[in-house]
């Protein structure tokens, strides 16, 4: 598990007072979960030294569920010229939330996704992990187990069942389990975790319902799409806004899928595009986007990207047709 890289960056916490983390924009629990996961870690390790989340100050309440504590107050630029600053989940730097990450005196960054862009000083990247929140494990289990107490293995079990779609992903590793057994042997509360992230409101069902209602089918090419209208969040009552691709996950017959939708707090429209077999990364590239290969994410730039998009998908879904023909 461990690399070179990773005994700097471990030699560099504990040389450092001051330790600033970052994680990407619309974090997920895998993001966050990392975030939280070594700040208690860290503060179980030492009581003194300052350990700061950046970001949470202007982050949409939406993203806190009843497993992380609010702290609202602003980091400033003054403690982070003074830090140490570690990365998680976060492919490019652009998608980096606060984007204050460059502040900070050395940076470290650990990632699972695919390796697109070098914007720290030390890189622990490896896109065979199904979760950041994996890699994190193993790393402080093996650091420090007596500071991996309850709440960061519930951390890192809401990460790492959340990236993995409770395990039914096949980028599940046999190592993924263990970690799991480790963290549930700790003291990790599964059934809160799960009502946590699984319970969902009768007004979100309805939501769903009405974007996968929306959607438009090409069955011929094996690709589903959906734009959900501006208005709709507010209309069903939905605070925060997520491109609820997820809709449109385990059709038969559906190679790629993708949602549309629109981002209040970015003022831009974004895609979220997923895809059974076929690597759909390099679209999303293509988008000013990036993700892992079979799940990624884009912004719309100009207004007639919607179309080429749509178009760009079909062209690539229709000459791969034969050799994934039989595949589902
Ligand atoms: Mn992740």
């Amino acid at each position: 598990m461990t690399s070179k890289c990773l005994e700097v960056i471990t030699q560099k916490i504990e040389k450092n007072n001051n330790i600033a983390i970052f994680f990407h924009e619309t974090p997920d629990l895998d993001a966050l979960g990392c975030a939280y996961a070594m700040k208690f870690f860290l503060q179980n390790k030492w009581p003194n030294k300052n350990i700061k989340i950046v970001g949470l100050d202007n982050l949409d309440s939406f993203f806190f569920n009843d497993l992380f504590f609010i702290d609202r107050t602003y980091v400033p630029n003054s403690f982070l010229t003074n830090s140490f600053g570690i990365i998680f989940d976060t492919s490019n730097s652009a998608r980096v939330w606060s984007q204050r990450h460059n502040f900070c005196h050395e940076l470290a960054r650990i990632d699972h996704h695919p390796h697109t862009e070098v914007f720290a000083d030390y890189e622990w990247i490896d896109p065979k992990y199904p979760a950041t929140c994996q890699m994190i494990a193993e790393w402080l289990l093996s650091w420090d187990p007596k500071c991996v107490t309850p709440p960061v293995c519930n951390y890192l079990y809401a990460g790492i069942i959340t990236d993995t779609n409770r395990m039914l992903y096949d980028s599940v590793l046999p190592s993924t389990y263990c970690i799991v057994s480790k963290l549930y042997e700790l003291g990790c509360n599964r059934s809160k975790i799960h009502n946590i992230v699984y319970q969902k409101s009768i007004n979100y069902a309805l939501f769903s319902a009405k974007v996968l209602n929306l959607a438009k089918f090409d069955e011929k090419l094996g690709f589903a799409w959906v734009k959900i209208p501006k208005n709709l969040f507010t209309k069903y009552k939905i605070v925060g806004r997520m491109s609820m691709v997820h809709v449109l996950n385990n059709l038969k017959g559906i190679k790629i899928w993708l949602a549309f939708y629109y981002d209040e707090v970015a003022k831009k429209w974004k895609g979220s595009l997923r895809s059974k077999s076929l690597p759909i990364n390099q679209i999303a590239i293509k988008y000013h986007g990036g993700g892992h290969i079979l799940a990624a994410g884009f912004t719309i730039d100009k207004h007639h990207e919607f179309k080429t998009i749509n178009k760009d998908i079909k062209k690539y879904l229709n000459s791969n047709i034969q050799k994934y023909k039989n595949t589902y």
